[in-house]
């Protein structure tokens, strides 16, 4: 049977505004107050998105989440009628309406952590939707991710959509951006390799502390999610993050490191101990996949600085497979920007001497700017053909369905918005309805609160 991975990437919401509500994310902080372009914001992920399907991937869309959220302003105790909510929160909490307006959900490689069917004891494939307790407004995430994945992956006999991880802040789980799977090939039995920042109980596995920025993933986390996924002792792997890193503004560890079937591309200062760390990964990889290379790119900071990789995203590209052992990077165009990322880049695929032979550059600028690059946008999720064929078919892009997505996003969206702007109670109605729609192209059903 074929295997096939799954680009589900996140639509930006109509509400995508710069709030600089994320401490230690140094776009975030950097663009807190600026105006921002929802309608070019969404269009930039739809053309990155369509880019991908031409290129004969299997790319799919998961829908926004309802914001202004009104299931949490009044879980928080406003009342009355949305309006009345609205209002009141714009006037007695005007921080907490900013929080419970962020698009955040569209950076969706921290919706969930996936494993696929092949990997697990029971022969399904495992998701848990990622708590992301470690910033209040994405901790408000999890309810509607998990409306939506169970939407999508409704089979149960195929698909289990776990509950996010329980435990509070300590517990911190940020799904796949601090996850990767290598294997030789997409439907291989795959080595999951978990990466964390801190314990959550003190364990001693974690050695060096964070001095400026939170770290958000738990050890303890990565490993329940491990056991749910039912994954082996042979197929996982944990390594910490380098707390420095984190400390200058590597807030995931995708922002520092991206791995593709065999293809592991890491910078020099992601992990603590990077050497021994990636020198185990390779141990584990070839253990398992006996006969087959591990190929891993370092890059050193002579060569790439940590602050011109934090600043690029250059670790944040999506490394995708176009045809066997030929990889391309898909990376936002802020490395062809940046003189020693673009030089590191041209020089990786013009050597030949690993799979990485493409480089596509694109402008997410709007996502950019509050720290989503090319990976964050996108979960992926590798299935097998009956998989594939028991999911709603709306939601996979094709020409069809793109030229009906960028119509809507045209009729819909707004062309700017500021803060001021979030507290309008027409925009809440314009979102509502939009999403509506959405749901409607995507054959999803109803998956909103407001909708039931
Ligand atoms: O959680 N930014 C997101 C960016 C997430 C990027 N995802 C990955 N690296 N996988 C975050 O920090 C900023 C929102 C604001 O400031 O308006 C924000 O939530």
């Amino acid at each position: 049977m074929k295997t096939h991975e799954v680009n589900f990437d996140g639509l930006v919401g109509p509400t995508h505004n710069y709030a600089g509500l994320s401490l230690g994310n140094v776009a975030s902080m950097t663009h807190g107050g600026a105006v921002s372009h929802p309608r070019e914001a969404a269009l930039q992920g739809l053309a990155k998105m369509k880019f991908l399907a031409d290129l004969g991937l299997k790319q799919a869309v998961l829908p926004p989440h309802e914001r202004p959220s009104l299931e949490t302003l009044r879980a928080l105790g406003f009342s009355g009628s949305d309006t009345a909510v609205l209002g009141a929160a714009a006037k007695h909490a005007p921080n907490l309406l900013t929080a419970c307006s962020s698009a955040s959900n569209m950076w969706v490689a921290n919706a969930a952590t996936v494993a696929p069917s092949a990997d697990t004891a029971d022969g399904r494939v495992h998701l848990t939707p990622a708590n992301l307790v470690a910033k209040f407004h994405r901790s408000i995430e999890p309810p509607q991710t998990a409306r939506t994945l169970r939407a999508i992956f409704r089979d149960a006999a195929r698909f289990v959509v776990h509950e996010p991880v329980p435990g509070g802040q300590a517990m911190g789980d940020e799904g796949a951006a601090n996850h990767t799977r290598l294997a030789p090939t997409h439907g291989h039995y795959g080595l999951h390799f978990f990466v964390y920042g801190h314990s959550a109980l003190g364990s001693p596995l974690v050695k060096e502390n964070v001095k400026k920025f939170p770290s958000r993933q738990a050890w303890e986390a990565s490993e329940a999610v491990a056991r749910r996924h039912e994954l082996g002792e042979d197929n996982t792997f944990f390594a910490q993050q380098n707390p420095a890193a984190i400390d200058a503004g590597v807030f995931h560890n995708d922002v520092i490191a991206v791995g593709n079937e065999n293809v592991f591309l890491y910078h020099e200062r992601a992990f603590a101990g990077t050497a021994a760390v990636v020198a185990d990964l390779r141990r584990h990889y070839e253990k398992l996949n006996p006969g087959d290379e591990f190929v891993g790119i370092r890059v050193p900071s002579r060569q790439v600085p940590l602050k011109d990789a934090v600043k690029s995203y250059l670790f944040n590209s999506q490394l995708v497979t176009v045809a066997p052992g030929e990889m391309a990077l898909i990376a936002p165009s802020d490395c062809a920007e940046t003189p020693r990322v673009r030089d590191f880049v041209r020089e990786l695929v013009e050597s030949g001497d690993t799979p990485v032979h493409q480089v596509h550059y694109f402008d997410l600028r709007q996502s950019m700017r509050n720290g989503g690059g090319p990976a964050c946008l996108r979960l992926r999720v590798v299935l097998n053909d009956t998989e594939l064929a028991a999911l709603p078919p709306g939601v996979f892009l094709t020409d069809r369905s793109y030229r009906k997505l960028t119509a809507w996003v045209k009729s819909h969206y707004r062309e700017r918005l500021t803060a001021a702007d979030l507290a309008d109670p027409k925009l809440l109605d314009e979102t509502r309805h939009t999403l509506a729609e959405l749901t409607r192209l995507l054959g999803l059903g109803t998956i909103y609160p407001f909708q039931t």
